[in-house]
């Protein structure tokens, strides 16, 4: 098994990170380390800025992973300021934010970051359409997962087993992107 460590505060990107790569042959240790995320308008930019301050702590063979709801009406937000939104606002202020809205379509994005000793860096993003439901519903998941659900679904992501979320999310693809690229 090649090792290689996801460098996240996030323990449900990491069990969703183990999941999906531990059948593809790779141990995914946990690196919890703290890293600045610049403001950027892309969550490329901010993945590459924060793969740089972790080379620079001469860190090798990590995953770097940078995810954000955009949701149409409110003209892309939260996007890449997701983690704010997420400790301020919450599900329930989203929802609020929503209130009365025709349209609540809406995508997850996630920019994943590789750096493998002797590869070039890897850089990917994949997405996955949905909408905004109407009031939070499931207990599986983090983060925005309770209000989301994908095309197509009924269920929201917080509503879905952790391998069916993964088989459609915009993280479940990055992955499988990157595990492609790697193979
Ligand atoms: P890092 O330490 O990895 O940065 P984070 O939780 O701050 O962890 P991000 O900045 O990438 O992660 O994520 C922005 C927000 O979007 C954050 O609040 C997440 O909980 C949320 N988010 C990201 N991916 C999600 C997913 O698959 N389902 C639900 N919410 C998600």
């Amino acid at each position: 098994m090649r090792k290689v460590q996801l460098i996240t505060s996030n323990l449900g990107k990491l069990k969703e990170f183990r999941a999906a790569l531990e059948p593809l042959g790779y141990d995914v240790a946990h690196l919890p380390l703290e890293v600045e995320e610049i403001q950027a308008d892309t969550l490329e930019e901010v993945v590459v800025d924060c793969m740089r301050q972790v080379r620079a702590l001469k860190v090798k063979d990590f995953i770097i992973d940078d995810s954000g709801l955009f949701v149409d009406a409110l003209k892309g937000f939260p996007g890449v300021y997701s983690s704010y939104a997420l400790r301020t606002l919450g599900c329930e202020g989203l929802l609020k934010l929503l209130e009365g809205a025709d349209k609540r379509t809406a995508r997850f994005e996630c920019c994943v970051g590789c750096s493998l000793e002797g590869r070039e860096d890897i850089v990917l993003s994949e997405a996955c359409e949905g909408r905004i439901v109407q009031g939070m519903r499931g207990q599986g998941g983090f983060g925005f997962d309770p209000v989301f659900a994908a095309k197509g679904e009924e269920r929201t992501f917080a509503e879905m087993p952790l391998d069916e979320k993964n088989a459609i999310s915009h993280r479940g693809k990055a992955i499988k992107s990157l595990a492609r690229q790697l193979r």
